[in-house]
């Protein structure tokens, strides 16, 4: 775990406590909110969620007659997914937490396509959004539009015009920079057919004789299922329950489902109040997997410049703003 201590010199201190992306610089509701136009449904992703849900229901059937080498497979392969999205997308290339080699970062481009969650790009791009313009009409899921929104009903009508307009502003330099984020993007249906559905179905299959039905349903749809909705509950549940020890006039919250639900990723009210920290969170490798996978491949040499928010910032900001704030005398 990288150090919090102020003498540390190999990691980032006070000083670089600041997001060099300005996503820790949020603009307010008034500043961006208009009159809602309506909202117009795509059809075609309502159809296409029912059923993925419906596939997700039936799958749980067949555990019972499939191989516990199957359910573990399903296991593994969920970390995989999750770890392509929290360790990838978000850690690495929507906040730039730390650095990745290149090897690490054609792993994570893998990873994330097991993921189907968009390419690395668009998924920047609305969760850098989603920083910025938090809780507006510009947020890709405004959690003040309610639970089904900010879960799945974003996906399921046309974007607000403010989302691509506001989207626009944002610096996407260092994203078409980076060759193997335009790879994926250029590959994107190619990588997620083999890494979200193909893959995670021919390896029961082919290692220990598990039936390409009970392999396709369970470690592809149902285990696609699962991250889509534990990475939904960051947007939604993780924007309306949990404590907020760090800035208590925002609505994202620390919430303990969803950080173990989500690899890590539910420290929600410290997320965005300091969402540089690479940790995602003050307590370090405590029920956060993704940290634990970030750490590792550091001593591996493949990741380097964890960035850390010292503990002295963080007392700080949670005596001024936190919860239970206590005013310096
Ligand atoms: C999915 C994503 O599930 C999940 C992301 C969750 C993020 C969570 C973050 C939480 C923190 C991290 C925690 C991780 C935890 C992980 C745990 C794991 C266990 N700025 O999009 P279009 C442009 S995806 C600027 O069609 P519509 C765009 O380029 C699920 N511009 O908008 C385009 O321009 P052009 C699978 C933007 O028509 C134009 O606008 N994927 C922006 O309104 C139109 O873009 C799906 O199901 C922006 N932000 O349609 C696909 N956005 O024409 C779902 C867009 O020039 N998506 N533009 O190319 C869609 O079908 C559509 O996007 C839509 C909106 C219907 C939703
Ligand atoms: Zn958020
Ligand atoms: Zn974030």
């Amino acid at each position: 775990m990288a150090s919090r201590n102020l003498e540390s010199e190999s990691e980032s201190t006070c000083k670089e406590d600041v997001d060099q992306l300005g996503l820790d610089d949020v603009v307010k509701p008034e500043e961006v909110n208009e009159d809602n136009p309506p909202s117009k449904i795509v059809w075609r992703n309502v159809v296409i969620f029912t059923i993925l849900h419906l596939a997700a229901l039936y799958s749980l059937t067949l555990i019972p007659r499939s191989k516990p080498l199957t359910w573990a497979w399903s296991i593994v392969y969920y970390m995989i997914a999750a770890v392509g999205v929290t360790a990838g997308a978000h850690r690495l290339w929507s906040h730039r937490s730390y650095k990745a080699k290149a090897p690490l970062r054609v792993l994570l481009a893998f990873f994330q396509s097991a993921a189907l969650q968009n390419d690395i790009f668009d998924w920047v791009r609305d969760h850098r959004v989603h920083h910025k313009f938090s809780e507006t009409d510009a947020d890709p899921h405004n959690a003040t539009r309610g639970f089904f929104f900010a879960h799945i009903g974003w996906l399921l009508v046309k974007k607000h015009p403010k989302v691509i307009a506001k989207g626009k502003q944002i610096s996407l330099k260092d994203l078409y920079e980076d060759p193997v984020v335009m790879i994926q993007k250029r590959f994107y249906k190619l990588s997620v057919l083999l890494m979200c559905f193909i893959v995670p179905t021919i390896v029961p299959w082919y290692f220990w004789g598990e039936t390409l039905w009970n392999s396709f349903y369970l470690a592809s749809i149902l285990r696609y299922t699962l991250v889509l909705n534990a990475t939904w509950l960051v947007n939604s549940a993780a924007h309306m329950w949990g404590s907020r020890p760090y800035d208590k006039t925002i609505n994202p919250a620390n919430n303990l489902a969803v950080v173990f639900s989500a690899a890590g990723e539910g420290f929600h009210n410290y997320h965005h109040v300091f969402p540089q920290d690479y940790a995602t969170s003050e307590y370090g490798l405590r029920f956060n997997i993704t940290t634990m996978f970030i750490d590792f491949m550091a001593f591996l040499g493949l990741a380097s410049d964890r960035k850390v928010i010292s503990s002295k910032t963080i007392q700080m900001r949670k005596e001024r703003t936190g919860e239970r704030s206590v005013k310096l005398s």
